[in-house]
Parts: C-alpha cells; sequence; structure tokens
C-alpha cells in the first residue's frame, strides 16, 4: 500500500530490491544531460519514456543497412525487413503471452488501437439503445472514439464512477452490467491517478454476461508484467513511446476469434487477398489490420525494447518502481500546502499533486528552471479533473532509472514553488 497521510519523513531503505539503478542509468544517453545548467531530472515517462541506446542502435541498424517495404519484395533488403519487422511481432506476443502472434496487431499507439477497436467490432456489432460501460479515470482516447460511436449508432455511454482515493467503485460496475451491454472499455492503470484497476476481475463480471472487454494498458506494459490470457481480456491496447520504443509503435491485442469476425479498420495495400472492382476479399490476421506501409523501424524498435526489457530484471525493475513511488508519495505528500490526487491502494508509476494557491502550469514552469521534466495540465483526463474539483494537476511519473536523489530534488524544488507563491 502506498502511505498517503502526512509522515514524519522516514529513512527507509529501498530494502531487498538489488537494483543498480545507476547502472541502468547508463543506457539511456537522454538522461546524463543538463537542462537549465542542472542535471535533468525526468520524471514524465507516462507521457513519453526514455530510449536505451540498444533500441537507438537497433533503429540506426535499420536505416543503414536494412530500410526497404516489408511484405511485398522478393529482394534481400525487402526479406530481410520483413524478418526483423515479423520477428518484433513475435517478441510483442511473449511479452504481453499471446497465444498466438496474429492476434498481435500493430498500430501507431494506444489511441490507434482503440480506434481500430472502435471501427472494427464497434461499428459492426453495435446498435441502437446498446452500451458501452467505461470508467471516470478513462484518458480521452478511451472516452471520445465510444462517444463518436454512440453518437453514429444512437448507443449509450455508461461510466462506472470512482471514489475519493480514485479507485472504481465495482458495485456500481455491476450495476451498469446489463444484456443491453456490448463492451466494458478500461484503463489498466490511470494515467492521470496511477490507479491499477482490477483488470482480471472486471473481466471476470463481463464475460458472465458474456461482455467483451478491452483493457487500455498505454501505462501498464511498461510498469507491469502483463499476460493476457491471465487477464483474459478480449482486447488490449498500447504504446511503444511509453515503454522505452520510438514514437510510432504500438500494439493492439485481440482474440483471435473476435478479431476475425470484425470489420477491417482501414483499407488499402496489405490488407487484401484479392481486389475487384465488384469485390475486394480480405487478408488473414494480422494482416487485415494493417493497410498500407506500416512504421516499420519503429515496430522493429518496439521489439529491441522488449529485448532491452528482457535483458534487465522486468520484476525487480518493477519492484524498484514501486518502491520509489512509496517514498516519493511519503517525501511529497509531507509538504505542507501539497494534496496528491489520486491515493488508491493499488498504484503505479504515477504521483499528481496540487500545490495550494498554485497553478499547475506554474509549478511546471518552476520545475523546468530546476532541470526536473513533469507533466502539468488535465493529462487528457478531463473527466478526473472535473471528479476531484481541480483545473489541472501537476504530475510526476516514474521509471525504473529514476532515483531516491531525484525525488529529493523534486520536493526541494516543490518547497521553492511554495516560497515563491508564499
Ligand atoms: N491511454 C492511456 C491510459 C494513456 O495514458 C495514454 C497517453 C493513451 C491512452 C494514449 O496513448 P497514445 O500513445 O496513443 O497517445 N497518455 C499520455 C499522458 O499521460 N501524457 O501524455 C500522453
Amino acid at each position: 500500500m502506498i502511505a498517503t497521510e502526512k509522515t514524519v519523513e522516514q529513512e527507509q531503505p529501498i530494502s531487498n530490491i538489488e537494483w543498480d539503478v545507476e547502472r541502468v542509468r547508463e543506457d539511456f544517453p537522454v538522461l546524463s544531460q543538463t537542462v537549465n545548467g542542472k542535471p535533468l531530472v525526468y520524471l514524465d515517462n507516462a507521457a513519453s519514456s526514455q530510449v536505451p541506446q540498444v533500441v537507438i542502435d537497433r533503429g540506426s541498424k535499420y536505416l543503414q543497412e536494412e530500410h526497404s517495404n516489408i511484405h511485398r519484395g522478393v529482394h534481400y533488403l525487402s526479406q530481410r525487413a520483413t524478418t526483423a519487422y515479423e520477428g518484433a511481432r513475435e517478441k510483442v506476443r511473449r511479452f504481453i503471452n499471446a497465444r498466438d502472434s496474429r492476434e498481435c496487431i500493430f498500430v501507431r499507439g494506444a489511441t490507434e488501437g482503440i480506434n481500430l477497436v472502435m471501427h472494427g467490432y464497434g461499428r459492426k456489432f453495435v446498435g441502437e439503445g446498446d452500451e458501452i460501460i467505461i470508467s471516470a479515470m478513462e484518458h480521452h482516447a478511451n472516452i471520445v472514439p465510444w462517444q463518436m460511436l454512440c453518437e453514429e449508432k444512437g448507443a449509450h455511454l455508461r461510466v462506472i464512477p470512482i471514489n475519493d482515493a480514485g479507485e472504481l467503485i465495482l458495485d456500481e460496475y455491476d450495476a451498469l452490467l446489463n444484456e443491453r451491454t456490448k463492451l466494458v472499455a478500461i484503463a489498466h492503470i490511470s494515467n492521470a491517478l496511477g490507479t491499477v484497476n482490477p483488470v482480471k476481475e472486471i473481466v471476470a463480471r463481463a464475460h458472465k454476461m458474456g461482455v467483451p472487454v478491452l483493457a487500455d494498458g498505454a501505462q501498464s506494459a511498461p510498469h507491469m508484467v502483463v499476460d493476457v490470457q491471465d487477464l483474459d481480456c478480449d482486447f488490449f491496447a498500447f504504446s511503444g513511446h511509453k515503454m522505452f520504443a520510438p514514437t510510432g509503435s504500438g500494439v493492439v491485442y485481440g482474440k483471435r476469434e473476435l478479431l476475425e469476425k470484425m470489420n477491417p479498420f482501414q483499407g488499402g495495400g496489405d490488407m487484401i487477398r484479392t481486389v475487384t472492382f465488384e469485390k475486394t476479399t480480405y487478408a488473414g490476421l494480422p494482416n487485415k489490420f494493417e493497410a498500407g506501409t506500416p512504421a516499420i523501424a519503429s515496430q522493429i524498435g518496439l521489439g529491441a525494447a522488449i529485448d532491452y526489457l528482457n535483458s534487465i530484471n522486468r520484476e525487480q525493475a518493477v519492484a524498484y518502481e514501486h518502491e520509489l513511488l512509496r517514498y516519493a508519495t511519503e517525501k511529497i505528500s509531507s509538504i505542507e500546502g501539497v494534496r496528491i490526487i489520486g491515493t488508491a491502494r493499488e498504484k503505479a508509476s504515477v504521483l499528481s499533486f496540487i500545490v495550494e494557491d498554485v497553478h499547475p502550469h506554474d509549478i511546471g514552469t518552476i520545475l523546468d528552471q530546476e532541470g526536473i521534466a513533469v507533466r502539468a495540465g488535465h493529462h487528457c483526463a478531463q473527466p478526473v479533473m472535473q471528479r476531484f474539483q481541480v483545473p489541472a494537476t501537476a504530475r510526476a511519473s516514474f521509471a525504473f532509472y529514476n532515483t531516491r536523489e531525484e525525488v529529493d530534488t523534486l520536493a526541494r524544488a516543490i518547497e521553492k514553488v511554495i516560497e515563491v507563491f508564499s
């Protein structure tokens, strides 16, 4: 459990976790720079995480030696590019423990993955009077597509409320599930609050009613060990750029029987079997959902990022991050005038806070002068801000390369903010 009460600062070592953070930091060249004359303290990982040298090198190797279009060529380079691209798909399969790599569709990121499910599944299977359940802590990427669908179809969006700690009220979820429910779409981890949602339980309850579940894994894929078969979710979307890979990479996983029933997302090259002016037949999985030339270099980079994650001890990385969040929560919440937004029992990676009488944007600006990168705003989760009646929050979000010293620097800088505005 993350401590949330104002407690006297205690020096507790990060115990029993053998994590050589200084060694790990050497893998990430971005981290060693100075910003505004101060060492960079990068605490905006929920927006985009940094990229290790091995991923950068893999991207360079592709561009220097392999760059070519995939699937269509018999020539040497095209075959090498195809092998690398499809190799990345198999790495993704193992990373999330999907049954079959054809269930892993490459997309630009979580947003595109959710939109793919909205178009492919929603537009085919949701009709007038049907309902889609989301929660009060969703990122706009998991709200707006469903609203667009509801508007088009005359369906209704139902929202699971959250309590003052930022946890789902599961009794309300039970009350919302009914025979009109066509899909549940839920964040695995909230980007604004850090809450880890009980996706496995949510899925089990939905499946009792025969309802499929999409888990938005944008924040969980980088910070948890994810097993889609264990979760038993029907769809799982995530972005590469939040898990140490380049932008433009990402995946939506879907159970094969559902993906096969769905309509394609976009039409074009590579997603067809035959085309005549009268009729087009579609390719099998995964190509049916990957029209046009994909982000080949980025997805190969995602494969390299997964290799990197496999090369460090993933369980230790998760435990270290958890301990760092606990330390940060204790330290930051003990500063007079600071309030943490999001105090769920199960949290990961994200610390959202406000400072009495200071706008979060001013916090962000002053912290930047100290070389500290945090995000200030609504974090594309405006309904969360409305729920907690705040215009915005400042958000520090951690990765396994962040240190306790960086948390201390953040705490000192927040104290400075309070001084400036007092
Ligand atoms: N879902 C969640 C839970 C997210 O945190 C984000 C991005 C998305 C979906 C969309 O991901 P994208 O890669 O397709 O843009 N979250 C954030 C954030 O917290 N700050 O910047 C982007």
